[in-house]
């Protein structure tokens, strides 16, 4: 086997994070989608910035800070129980359609599988078994915390090596991400690059090995 493990990026890769569009447009009625859209930049570029800076935030935290920054962007007055009711919603993101049915398959070949995500324990914890991914998963849930500087920075995607027990190279890592599919790559791991949005390859130096439409097509390719 080529690749002895494959280890998947979680928000916006196997979850959903704009399934909070319908709660957020319950709540900020008309501004839904584009409260999802300023919430999901400003939460990334926080923790790109707090990487910078030397500081670390954990993901829960950046993840209601940056809803704060877009509601006052937008001029969404929010109370304390939107907020909760949000980091709630957050923990129950959808998965996407194509995520169980690669997972299943790609769970029968004796290769490990893993998620290496930004996100914080209990918030990956509780998205994955609200997806019903406990068993498939959970003995592979690495977080950035665990060395508190988020991803694309080099020691967060080694974790996974530490972890794992497997060299970089034989390591696929999967993610929807550009910037963080760019990251991975650079980092030494075989790249596999789920463009769920069509998007050009990011102008990074670094090009993913694998470009793919949808999750679907990765069983065929390991
Ligand atoms: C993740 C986010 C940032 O690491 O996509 O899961």
């Amino acid at each position: 086997m080529r690749l002895s493990a494959l280890v998947f990026d979680a928000y916006g890769t196997l979850f959903d994070v704009h399934s909070v569009a319908r709660k957020l447009d319950e709540l900020f009625p008309g501004k839904g989608t584009q409260l999802s859209q300023l919430w999901r930049g400003k939460q990334l570029e926080y923790t790109w910035l707090l990487s910078l800076m030397g500081r670390y935030i954990d993901f829960d935290q950046v993840t209601s800070d940056s809803l704060r920054f877009a509601c006052h962007t937008l001029d969404c007055a929010y109370s304390e129980e939107a907020l909760e009711a949000l980091r709630a919603a957050y923990r129950q993101l959808a998965m996407f359609p194509d995520a169980a049915g690669a997972l299943s398959l790609l769970g029968q070949g004796g290769r490990q599988l893993a998620i290496l995500s930004n996100g914080a324990p209990r918030m990956l914890e509780a998205v994955v078994e609200h997806n019903g991914l406990g068993g498939l998963l959970a003995r592979n849930l690495l977080s950035v915390d665990a060395v508190k500087i988020y991803k694309p920075s080099p020691p967060a995607y080694r974790l996974a090596v530490e972890h794992l027990g497997v060299s970089a190279d034989r390591i696929g890592f999967v993610s929807s991400n550009g910037w963080d599919a760019a990251g991975a790559k650079s980092f030494g791991f075989e790249v596999f690059w789920i463009n769920r949005g069509r998007m050009p390859v990011e102008e990074l130096g670094v090009r993913p090995d694998h470009v793919l439409n949808t999750l679907m097509e990765l069983p065929a390719l390991v």
